[in-house]
């Protein structure tokens, strides 16, 4: 009885309901001194929730993963962002001084977003489903990001890279 009720829940659900929570709003850049070990750990720790998730609730067919980091031999960190009711998810990314951060941003909302820094980077106008790729180059201070279409900065659609540590 219990159990019935639950799955009926489940059911009915959205099933980004379970996935939201497991989502970081919020990212923390592996640290830079041991940057093999950390990524490692964070790449299990992001599969799993995959896995628990899509299992739990059926999220798979959502292969980006919000805040999922890799980090390159040379230090270059990739951030995937994605574009999601109407907000950059995760929305902060804290990366240490002297950082080289790549963003890997899909759309998956039905209208269309772009990714502005106030460095004056930015990527086109994104349809639905489509990624692209922005090179924010060294990182050595704090950068603000945000959705350029009307309104949507005003709505809360910022990403923030901010810099943290020594
Ligand atoms: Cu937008």
């Amino acid at each position: 009885m219990f159990h019935r009720d639950i799955r009926h829940s489940t059911r009915l659900n959205p099933a980004n309901r379970l996935c939201r929570h497991t989502r970081p709003r919020r990212v923390r850049a592996p640290r830079a001194s041991h940057p093999r070990h950390a990524t490692a750990v964070g790449r299990v720790a992001v599969c799993a929730t995959v896995f628990t998730v899509a299992a739990l609730a059926g999220c798979s067919s959502e292969p980006e993963v919000a805040g999922a980091t890799s980090l390159a031999d040379d230090g270059t960190m990739t951030v995937t962002v994605l574009m999601k009711d109407m907000r950059f998810e995760p929305d902060v990314i804290e990366v240490e001084p002297g950082t080289h951060v790549i963003i890997e941003t899909t759309n998956t909302d039905s209208m269309p977003h772009d990714l502005v820094f106030e460095n004056d980077l930015s990527t086109d106008l994104l349809a639905r489903d489509t990624t692209a790729t922005l090179d924010l180059g060294v990182i050595d201070e704090d950068l603000d990001g945000w959705c350029s279409v009307s309104g949507h900065r005003a709505a809360g659609m910022t990403l923030t890279i901010e810099v943290v540590g020594s």
